[in-house]
């Protein structure tokens, strides 16, 4: 059985790769995700200026997820678009996440990758939940607009967004309105859920020191809203618009139910965090396994082909 997906014409070996937060932010990291059976390298998300983050603790691991109020700490644009150069040595897609402090900073960071070489795709998040006082850009529709109309007047590599879960039928309504007004790439579903919040009861305290404790919530917790979005947008962008899933996904099962409901490719976020870099061949063997049990040769074969009831 092969793996093997495409999003928007840039071909990966392996429909499974990294989401961008965890282990992803030095080169290093990603020289990790490079070596490894990960279909594609996505660089933490970056701003402008290179950033400490919040204060730690800021990661915490429940056996059902994970919090994180990390705050964007990353090495600053120049750095990701410099190791474009080194990614080159690996033989699969680099794609850039970049999420900016604010519109113009945004555009001046795609404005700085038109054209550029080895880059083969960028993300842009309009989902952080964890920067005080910056609102998720994905949950004000006409923000998300506005900043989309001026992007695409720069753009030229593939860009997709990456989104906030959305948990109201008319929400879903109306950010595809907005998405399918642009020639986006692909659309990932989803980031954490934003503003949760975990506790000691043993301590009666927070367990993550930025926020009030407040943070975003990965992993199992999350992956039936994360189906729902995938599901949801699959139904309602564009075809054109590629859907990549995220969200709780630590199994091959998993990953098949992600593409089951319509995804070309699954991003590992939680999962990777806790195992580092075997959970890529580790997934991909189980999810092969399940294909070959079904009779599947390819993703293309169940790719958003789930079944209703009715
Ligand atoms: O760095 C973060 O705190 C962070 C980001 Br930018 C994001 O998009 N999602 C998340 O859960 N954490």
């Amino acid at each position: 059985v092969s793996l093997a997906t495409s999003i928007a014409g840039v071909s990966l070996s392996s429909c499974l790769y990294n989401a961008s937060g965890p282990l992803c932010t030095t080169a290093e990291e990603l020289d990790a995700i490079g070596n490894s059976e990960a279909g594609a390298i996505l660089s933490k998300s970056a701003t402008l200026e290179k950033r400490a983050g919040n204060p730690e603790p800021r990661y915490f691991e429940t056996p059902w997820g994970s919090i994180n109020s990390m705050g964007l700490p990353n090495e600053g644009f120049q750095y990701y678009l410099d190791y474009a150069s080194r990614a080159e040595a690996f033989a699969k897609p680099y794609i850039m996440s970049i999420s900016g402090l604010s519109h113009q900073d945004n555009v001046d960071m795609i404005k700085a990758l038109a054209g550029q070489k080895h880059i083969a795709a960028i993300e842009l998040n309009l989902s952080c939940p964890n920067v005080p006082g910056k609102p998720q850009t994905g949950y004000d529709f006409e923000q998300s607009r506005a900043l989309l109309q001026r992007v695409f007047e720069h753009v030229s590599l593939p860009l997709g967004v990456k989104l906030p879960p959305y948990f109201d039928l008319p929400h879903f309504d109306m950010m595809a309105a907005v998405l399918n007004d642009y020639p986006l790439a692909f659309v990932t579903c989803v980031n954490s859920i934003g503003n949760g919040l975990v506790i000691d009861p043993e301590s009666e305290s927070v367990v993550i020191k930025p926020k009030s404790g407040f943070g975003g919530i990965g992993g199992d917790f999350i992956k039936p809203t994360a189906l729902a979005n995938v599901r949801k947008f699959y139904t309602l962008l564009n075809k054109d618009i590629a859907i990549i899933g995220c969200g709780g996904v630590k199994s091959g099962l998993d990953a098949f139910e992600h593409i089951l409901c319509g995804a070309s490719a699954v991003q590992i976020g939680t999962q990777f965090m806790r195992e580092g870099t075997t959970c890529f061949s580790r997934i991909a063997r189980e999810l092969g396994e399940i294909m070959q049990q079904k009779g599947y040769a390819d993703i293309t074969s169940f790719q958003g082909k789930l079944r209703s009831l009715d």
